[in-house]
């Protein structure tokens, strides 16, 4: 009888664990599309466009070629990139730039990016998760961006016992940034187990050569984090939980959480237009699709828009949403001067001109 009431009570367990995590991972979804009409595809981008960050000048980094377990690879041999964009021309043509010594770059597995622009000369320093292959260790590199030689100059590696699972980086100094860690766990079988069991260990960290704190936690799967256009509050997105989490930022660099929310789907890199402080994000509807890939049901996408995110009633607009027949898997959104671009995983990005 004892024995009959515990197997009950685990497979009540694994049973309620199973739908809310195929609920979480949106697994259940039906997806009715959006289209937006003035969208070309950019060539030159079919390995990847994982992330995307824009210069004020209109000129954008984009990482390309990322691989990783268990995720789908067009490219599963070639090195990953940084590609340089102009997203003023109306044709894009984007160019693999150059790294310098001091990088390895036939291993170079680029993810999350971000600047930071030193104000008294204009130095543009690009921040890069790197997971390196082919072990996928987190590191993060800083580079120099030489405009004129299209060059990358690496400056510095970082690596710390608390960024052992990185996502995604802002910086804010030219060596200081916040970074998500998107599971407790750096192996990918266990950090399966957390998801599966809704742990929520992941967190957000502040960098800087001196100083390195937790400064969130509970997070379920930390991804995207940006920055207010005022400096003062973090966005930090939260996949499995469906959120974009504010938190104001103190002097000393620590947070406190302000409010979730919620956008009912997998919210992956997060973008601030520089105009409108409107929080842009790429989503993934159906995490399942993304990471059993399968060619004739391919992952879908999903581009949000999240405006006046401080007032009690943000308000949250699909502007884009795909079945896969276009664009798969859809990891960042950004705009430009009416323009937005969408780059994605492990597949092409998308260039569209708004109203
Ligand atoms: C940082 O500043 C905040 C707000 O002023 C304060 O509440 C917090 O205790 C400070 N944290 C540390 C570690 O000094
Ligand atoms: C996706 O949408 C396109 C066009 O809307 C349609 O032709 C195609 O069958 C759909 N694919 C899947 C897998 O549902
Ligand atoms: C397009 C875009 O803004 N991507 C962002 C993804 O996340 C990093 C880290 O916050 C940003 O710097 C990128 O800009």
């Amino acid at each position: 009888m004892l024995k009959l009431t515990l197997l009950g009570i685990m497979l009540g367990f694994l049973g309620e664990r199973i739908f809310q995590f195929s609920h979480r991972a949106g697994v259940f979804r039906k997806l009715e599309p959006i289209d937006l009409p003035n969208c070309h595809l950019v060539k030159g981008s079919e390995c990847g466009s994982e992330d995307i960050h824009v210069l004020p000048n209109g000129l954008a980094f984009i990482s390309s070629g990322l691989k990783f377990p268990v995720l789908k690879s067009f490219a599963p041999d070639r090195p990953g990139e940084i590609l340089l964009v102009d997203l003023n021309d109306d044709v894009l043509h984007p160019e693999p730039l150059q790294l310098s010594e001091g990088i390895d770059a036939s291993s170079f597995n680029p993810y999350g990016l971000s600047v930071y622009i030193d104000e008294r000369d204009g130095t543009v320093y690009l921040f890069v998760v790197n997971h390196p292959m082919p072990d996928f260790k987190s590191f993060i590199e800083i580079f120099k961006f030489d405009e004129k030689q299209k060059a990358l100059l690496h400056l510095k590696t970082i690596k710390h016992p608390l960024l052992q699972s990185l996502n995604d980086i802002v910086a804010v100094g030219p060596e200081s940034f916040y970074a998500t860690n998107d599971y407790y766990f750096e192996s990918i079988s266990l950090k399966f187990v957390e998801a599966f069991l809704g742990l929520s260990w992941a967190n957000v960290v502040y960098y800087s050569p001196g100083d390195v704190q937790e400064v969130a936690s509970g997070l379920y799967s930390g991804n995207g984090i940006a920055i207010s256009n005022d400096k003062k509050f973090i966005y930090a997105a939260d996949v499995t939980a469906h959120t974009i989490n504010v938190y104001e930022k103190h002097a000393n660099w620590s947070l406190t959480p302000v409010k979730a929310v919620d956008l009912g789907t997998c919210v992956d890199n997060l973008s601030v237009d520089p105009v409108t402080g409107d929080i842009w994000t790429g989503a993934h509807p159906n995490l399942w699709k993304l990471f059993f890939y399968r060619d004739e049901d391919p992952p879908g996408s999903e581009v949000i828009r999240v405006q006046n995110i401080h007032s009690d009633h943000p308000k949250v607009t699909h502007v884009y949403v795909n079945n896969g027949s276009v664009i798969q898997g859809t990891s960042v959104a950004s705009v430009y001067k009416k323009k937005l671009i969408i780059g994605t995983i492990f597949h092409r990005a998308l260039y569209c001109q708004l109203d």
